[in-house]
């Protein structure tokens, strides 16, 4: 089970909340075209084992139709109240051949009785149904989750728990074993479970993961992030992450599903880095899987394909600086036989050594995998990779633990042998698995930056590939300018651009950028926060805000250093999900003097809320050297406005 889906569906779907309150309308729960077995092929497609699904998420809506609660889908129109997700999705993953999970919130909003005992029994009910209807069960998920507040049937409230305490672990954990003995249970807060929660919901591990935590006792950041070398209980890390920002589907973030290189890099970072990966799909109110969620996926689990494809280890001669007991059972053979079962071993007493790979002759390569024998526990402490390159041993990769996998990337070489070096370990190595493989390029269109200071930067999605770039509007081919460090451009640039790979001689789609006037001298005025230079830095990704104190409408002026013959103006909002701040009516004047300001243009930004792209307005020439963009309301209804980046465009 290294990689398997979450999916987070409930009336949060409908409200477009992150956490619903508990009070939400029930009968807006109407999936018209759900179709399990749409999310069941699509995880499959992808390489995935197994789909877990949010049963019942913090709000209390169940998505099977519970005896213990009338919160749930028998009280909804979808089906006539004969609907039961969880099943549809049993009998889906059944005929895929996945596994089937269950996220049951231990936390229930719609609760009359949470924070009292009778919850604990209402809890435990419903996890008795769940593990016993539906058939097996690979993993349940108890999420810590717990902001207080509810709608608790009508009390309104705050609600205080302590969650050491307030759940009985132990008791529910029995239960658990007792109906499904295979399962394992994931939690994050309270008695320690069977997998541990990586302490960030970002997509990655620990570079140093150890699989082992205490058995009792609190578990800061640090330890979910890099486990503790001698922790007594065995709780391997899983990286749970979202193919969008957020959990639950929001149409806002249609433009902001993951790329492939992004996923890749999570891949590298979780799987890589001896743990499970668990990438979640929003699903829409329609029921479905969005079409882009899924393109990026299979392409996703094609490219993982692709990369290990071909194991350049398998079957080479290998030897070993040493060899338990010089026995057959541990020779090093056993490293490259792509056998779990079997492993190369040294004597007790060694705790650093080297096994090298003949590749039998000059071999590109840039991923290395090595596994540990993880039945016998995990035991590396730290390890190099070494190539012969034309007579010469040179480091690749250096890392730290590596548990039941660990992948490591770099740069290609094209090398005769390859040497793993471990060079601390707890105790004698046991590796069950190494692959050496030459993974292809991932081409995606490159990203081109340009600075406050008129500098371009273009970034390929794989650092291997080359990039071609013209600046005279024309297809950049690989007989293009060869892109090679940053360079600065002033006037109103056209950049189109590639990344290139000579080994398949395949180029990326084409990414273009058309640039105003270059912002070098610009200064945003009456402003004292150096943060706000973040307005005109070209970076996408940084944004700053008005402080909350100041009502609308909020201003920003901006001196262009010199008069400019404006004909229109760019806006794009802070590109993060919480309290982003998008303007979503404004008003925008410029001046000669920053004394007398004329008005030029005013209206609404269309559907910027749920999709919070780069604005671009126009209007008829006009000579000046200052800009007033004033902000009148935002899509929240508050005071919040915030800004990622501003322009102008000029005649
Ligand atoms: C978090 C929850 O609060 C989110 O809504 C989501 O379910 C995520 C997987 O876990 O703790």
């Amino acid at each position: 089970m290294e990689y398997y889906a979450f999916v987070h569906f409930s009336l949060n779907t409908y409200t477009d909340q992150s956490w619903g309150f508990g009070n939400e309308a029930i009968n807006l729960f109407n999936p018209k075209d759900l179709d399990c077995r749409q999310w069941a092929r699509i995880c499959k497609e992808a390489g995935m084992k197994g789909i877990i699904i949010t049963a019942k998420h913090h709000c209390g809506f169940c998505l099977w139709p519970s005896k213990y609660t009338d919160y749930s889908v028998k009280n909804a129109p979808w089906k006539n109240g004969k609907g039961d997700v969880v099943r549809e999705l049993a009998e889906a993953c059944k005929e895929y051949g996945l596994k089937l999970g269950i996220y049951l919130s231990p936390w229930d909003r719609n609760s009359a009785d949470y924070g009292k005992p009778e919850y604990i029994t209402y809890f435990r009910n419903q996890l008795k149904e769940l593990l016993t209807i539906y058939g097996d069960i690979f993993e349940v998920w108890f999420d810590g989750a717990n902001g207080g507040s509810g709608y608790y049937g009508g009390a309104n409230e705050t609600r205080k728990i302590d969650p050491k305490t307030y759940y009985d672990w132990k008791n529910t954990y029995n239960l658990v074993r007792q109906l499904q003995p295979k399962m394992v249970i994931w939690n994050d807060g309270g008695d320690r479970a069977d997998l541990r929660w990586v302490g960030t919901e970002g997509g990655s591990v620990g570079e140093t993961n150890w699989s082992l935590l205490n058995d009792t006792g609190d578990v800061p950041y640090d330890m979910l992030h890099f486990g503790l070398e001698n922790g007594n209980a065995w709780v391997p890390a899983e990286v749970n992450t979202s193919i969008r920002p957020e959990w639950f589907y929001h149409p806002s973030e249609d433009g902001k599903v993951k790329t492939v290189p992004q996923l890749m890099n999570i891949y590298y970072n979780s799987i890589g880095h001896n743990a499970t990966l668990l990438l979640n799909f929003p699903i829409m109110p329609n029921g479905l899987i969005n079409k882009r969620d899924e393109a990026v996926a299979l392409e996703f689990g094609k490219a993982v394909k692709e990369a290990f494809a071909l194991n350049l280890a398998k079957g080479k001669k290998v030897t070993a600086s040493n060899i338990r007991g010089n026995s057959k059972d541990f020779n090093p053979l056993n490293a490259v036989d792509n056998n779990e079962n079997t492993y190369w071993a040294t004597d007790d007493a060694v705790r650093s050594a080297s096994v090298t790979i003949d590749l039998g002759k000059p071999t590109k390569l840039n991923r290395f995998m090595v596994q540990e024998y993880i039945r016998l526990g995990q035991r590396v402490k730290s390890f190099t990779v070494e190539a012969l390159v034309n007579d010469k041993w040179l480091v690749v990769a250096n890392a730290t633990t590596i548990g039941y996998k660990r992948v490591l990337s770099f740069p290609t070489v094209t090398a005769d042998k390859i040497r793993l070096n471990i060079t601390d370990s707890k105790s004698c190595p046991l590796i069950s698995n190494i692959g050496i493989y030459d993974a292809p390029q991932i081409l995606a269109a490159p990203s081109i930056v340009r600075r406050q200071s008129g500098q371009i930067t273009i970034t390929p999605a794989d650092q291997e590939s080359t990039i071609y770039y013209t600046l005279d509007g024309s297809l950049p081919t690989p007989r293009s300018k060869k892109y090679k460090e940053p360079f600065l451009i002033m006037g109103k640039p056209e950049i189109r651009a590639i990344s290139y790979d000579p080994a398949s001689a395949k180029s990326s789609p084409v990414t273009v950028e058309k640039f105003g006037v270059p912002r070098k001298n610009w200064k945003i005025l009456g402003i004292d926060d150096k943060k706000a230079s973040a307005i005109l830095d070209g970076d996408p990704a940084t944004a700053w805000h008005q402080g909350n104190d100041k009502k609308m409408p909020a201003e920003l002026v901006i001196d262009l250093g010199k008069e400019e013959n404006l004909i229109g103006f760019r806006y794009l909002p802070d590109q993060t999900i919480w309290n982003p701040g998008i303007i979503s009516t404004y008003q925008f004047y410029v001046s000669q003097d920053n004394l007398t300001w004329r008005l030029v243009n005013e209206g609404e930004f269309s559907n910027i809320k749920n999709n919070p792209l780069l604005q671009t307005k126009r209007f008829a020439p006009q000579k000046a050297r200052f800009i007033k963009f004033s902000a009148l309301k935002n899509t929240g209804g508050g005071n919040e406005v915030g800004y990622a980046e501003i322009d102008v465009i000029t005649k």
